[in-house]
């Protein structure tokens, strides 16, 4: 408001946990040593088995990107048609359905778990429906109890979108082990990363044989090629990268764990503030930290205070607007009309990520809450303040 900005070096929604130098030289000698780059090296087979076994699932196969992982198993596993989804996620989940020439059939979302809701997917369902990707949005599990019923008594496949997700157990049992096909993404902005990587996790050895087959262009053998796979490798020195970053998974969660507290503790005093609840017998990973204003009691709209937000150096971010069903290339299909979506339009415009790392200090948070005290009680000059330069 013409002062000096809170953080003078901005502070982002996110930084990645990178390895040091030291930890990872030995990695990169052995790597250019021994020449051996990419093509199911022996760190990546090295990481898959460290993944499989830090996710609680069967079968945990390594590729390039989170994207890559939901085309290449939508294709695995012979998703067709329709397939429900829903509209509140990255535009990747809804991509890849259109990539793969599948309509997406968008479901609305639960106001309070910001998940799919899975009392509408029924009516959603039609002859052409081959399959449901739900995706457990920032971390918090879908109802996968209910949607595995569905799928059940439909004959449908689920694969879940759990780019979020990693290290999330529901009811004691790895977030990864539920559905067909669950994706995980080691995307730079991840809790854990590879710089640019992901994995598919699934409990049937034929699929996960199908899914390595499909990542290297459908090669089975040097003699034979079982389908039209694609180039969905992961590489030698992203693998490297993932075996030293798993390390220090757990302790990031618990430092996570920490700051997304004392966030709790600070905002929660805030008339007009609500935070996405968390479902039942979840241990959480706390990726991200996800606050939902409401104009009408906070004072001003989520758009407003990420003006103010970006004022102060804090690089908030509306994660996740525009709704997937709004972008041009959608929001033509039937199932896309705001009136079926009420609940995912209207979160869509609340919502805010805040800045949540493993570096970040409990003096960060409260600077950062501070903020949003004073959004709110200062909000009538602060709306004419913005309302006088827009
Ligand atoms: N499904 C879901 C539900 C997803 O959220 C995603 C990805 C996917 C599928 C697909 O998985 P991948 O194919 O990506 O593996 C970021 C990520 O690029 C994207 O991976 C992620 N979701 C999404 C939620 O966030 P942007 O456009 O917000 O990224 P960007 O570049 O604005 O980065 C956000 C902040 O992170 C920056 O302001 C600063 C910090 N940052 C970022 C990078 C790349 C760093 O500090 N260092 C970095 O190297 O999408």
């Amino acid at each position: 408001m013409g002062g000096k900005p809170l953080f003078k070096n901005k502070i982002y929604v996110t930084r990645p946990v990178v390895p040091t130098i030291e930890e990872l030289a030995p990695y990169l000698e052995d790597i250019l040593g021994s020449r051996w780059l990419t093509n199911d090296g022996r760190y990546v087979r090295e990481l898959e088995n460290k993944l499989a076994e830090f996710l609680g699932v069967p079968y945990c196969a390594a590729v390039c990107n989170g994207t890559m992982g939901l085309l290449l198993s939508i294709r695995a596993l012979g998703l067709s048609g329709e397939v429900i989804t829903t509209p509140f996620t990255f535009p990747a989940t809804i991509h890849a359905l259109e990539w793969c020439n599948i309509t997406p059939v968008f479901c609305d979302i639960d106001p309070l778990t910001y998940n799919i809701d899975v009392s509408k997917i029924g009516p959603l369902i039609s002859p052409r429906t081959t399959g449901i990707m739900p995706v457990h949005i920032f971390g918090n599990p879908c109802d996968v109890g209910e949607i595995e019923r569905i799928a059940e008594y439909h004959e449908l496949k689920v694969i879940y979108d759990a780019a979020h997700a990693f290290g999330v157990e529901h009811q004691g049992k790895g977030i990864g082990g539920f559905g067909d096909a669950s994706i995980f993404s080691f995307h730079a902005t991840k809790i854990f990363n590879t710089v640019e990587g992901g994995a598919i996790c699934c409990r049937d050895a034929e699929l996960d044989q199908r899914l390595r087959d499909f990542r290297n262009f459908g090669i089975r053998s040097e003699e034979e090629v079982i389908g039209p796979g694609i180039n969905a490798k992961m590489n030698e020195i992203q693998a490297a990268f993932g075996i030293l970053n798993l390390k220090k998974v757990r302790g990031g969660i618990q430092k996570r764990r920490g700051l997304f507290e004392r966030y709790h503790g600070c905002l929660s005093k805030i008339p007009g503030l609500r935070f996405q609840r968390l479902s039942p017998g979840v241990s959480y990973n706390y990726s991200y930290m996800i606050i939902e204003i409401i104009p009408e009691d906070f004072g001003l709209t989520r758009d407003e205070v990420y003006m103010c937000m970006w004022q102060e150096g804090i690089k908030v971010r509306k994660y996740f607007w525009p709704l997937c069903s709004n972008y041009p290339c959608y929001n033509a299909l039937p199932s896309a009309n705001k009136d079926l979506l009420p609940h995912a339009n209207r979160i869509s415009e609340r919502v805010l990520s805040l800045p949540l790392y493993e570096d970040m200090t409990d003096g960060d948070v409260d600077a950062i809450t501070e903020v949003f005290s004073s959004c709110h009680n200062y909000a009538a000059e602060i709306r004419r303040l913005i309302s006088s330069v827009l």
